[in-house]
């Protein structure tokens, strides 16, 4: 085993992004189910992300999603994380909700519609120059339904012009993060469909053009970890959207689904160098919490991703890099297996009392009676985007 000191001192730099909608109601086309206490606004929004920072030492920042997070100061939003000790983080765009994007938004064929989609952009630019933000996480909604339906080298051309001038709009230190998806809502072509796309654009657009893997946007049976360590060697990697699927595009507690996984593709991004800050790589959640809290959805996600973090340095890689060498198969499965069995729940307490944390943060939480309060206190919380 690898040495507990160094993965203790990579996990307390570790830091996770939380999705500010994952405090709001959420639900599929079929239902949203409401619960008690969740934010009226951006401001509870932020408390509840502040909320899981405090039990886990881990989740320093939250991400916005424009307009479900758009208020009149952004400035006024900046100073309540840092009153709640943390800070704003990535600016999703949503250029997928209004009915003008009912054939797409940059890829549209109306120049109008495009236009009104590009300015949205650029908004979310105007938005992070105020909150400081770093990155600009594009997801696009468009495609077609039907054979036929639009030109798609046309749909191409148009979304790498919108991606174009987006990506001169930012500053040298803002970076445009693109997003890809394989279906949905678009059933026939999607633009964005896959890594390669995402990657082809990025790749003409320039340095600061970086790619998000969100876990639960692939095939089934993809191997999201053989993506993960080629855009890592390419230095195109710049975010992650964890979540887990059973099916298609579930949202579940990252982990939970397919813990071996989350494993397997962290095991890739330790050995690339990419747990440093330095590597600029945003590890964010992008979950919904349909049926359970959502506060403490977010604590075990959080919990969740440190198991695998913990797990992926706990791997011995001399012994590995030996076993490799010798061509011993069954012994380098053996030393990834070895830790990827550990329980490293021990190792992780001791952590969090070292950083003066609890060392169990759910059971902290339901000690602390914040669900109790917000729930007295907040009365009429929103839905966090699906039909808000
Ligand atoms: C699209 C997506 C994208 C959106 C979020 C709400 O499925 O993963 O990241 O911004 O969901
Ligand atoms: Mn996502
Ligand atoms: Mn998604």
């Amino acid at each position: 085993m690898a040495g507990r000191e160094a993965a203790k001192n990579a996990l307390r730099a570790q830091e996770i992004e939380l999705p500010s909608w994952a405090f709001g109601n959420s639900g599929t086309r079929f239902k949203v189910f409401a619960q008690q206490g969740v934010p009226r606004d951006p401001f509870e929004k932020i408390a509840d992300a502040a909320r899981v920072h405090a039990h886990t030492g881990v989740a320093p920042s939250v991400a916005l999603h424009i307009p479900w997070d758009a208020v009149d100061d952004y400035g006024a939003l900046g100073r309540a994380a840092a009153d709640a000790g943390i800070r704003l983080g990535t600016v999703n765009a949503n250029v997928f909700q209004d009915d003008d994007y009912r054939l797409g938004s940059v890829t549209n064929p109306d120049p109008a519609v495009r236009r009104k989609a590009l300015d949205h952009l650029f908004a979310c630019v105007d938005i992070m120059d105020r909150t400081g933000s770093r990155d600009l996480k594009l997801w696009f909604s468009d495609g077609t339904n039907y054979p036929g339906q639009d030109d798609i080298r046309a749909r191409q051309d148009r979304l790498a012009e919108a991606l174009a001038a987006v990506y001169e709009r930012l500053s040298g230190e803002q970076r445009l993060i693109l997003e890809y998806k394989l279906f949905e809502p678009a059933f026939y072509t999607t633009d964005v469909p896959d890594w390669g796309t995402a990657y082809a654009h990025c790749l003409r657009l320039g340095e600061r053009a970086k790619v998000c893997v969100d876990t639960g946007h692939h095939a089934p049976g993809t191997n999201i970890e053989f993506i993960v360590a080629f855009l890592l060697r390419e230095g195109k990697l710049g975010a992650f959207d964890f979540n887990s699927r059973f099916y298609a595009d579930d949202d579940l507690i990252v982990g939970a689904a397919d813990p071996f996984q989350l494993f397997r593709i962290l095991f890739e991004v330790r050995t690339a160098g990419g747990l440093a800050a330095e590597a600029g790589i945003a590890f964010m959640l992008d979950q919904c919490h349909n049926i359970e809290p959502k506060i403490p959805g977010q604590i075990r996600s959080v919990m969740n991703v440190q198991e695998a973090t913990a797990k992926a340095l706990l791997v011995d890689t001399d012994a590995l890099a030996a076993a490799q060498a010798a061509g011993d198969v069954l012994g380098a499965n053996g030393v990834l297996m070895d830790a990827y069995n550990t329980d490293v729940r021990p190792l992780l307490a001791e952590l969090r009392e070292e950083m003066g944390l609890d060392p169990d943060p759910m059971a902290a939480y339901a000690r602390s009676g914040y669900g109790e309060r917000i729930a007295a206190e907040r009365v009429g919380g929103r839905q966090a985007g699906w039909g808000a």
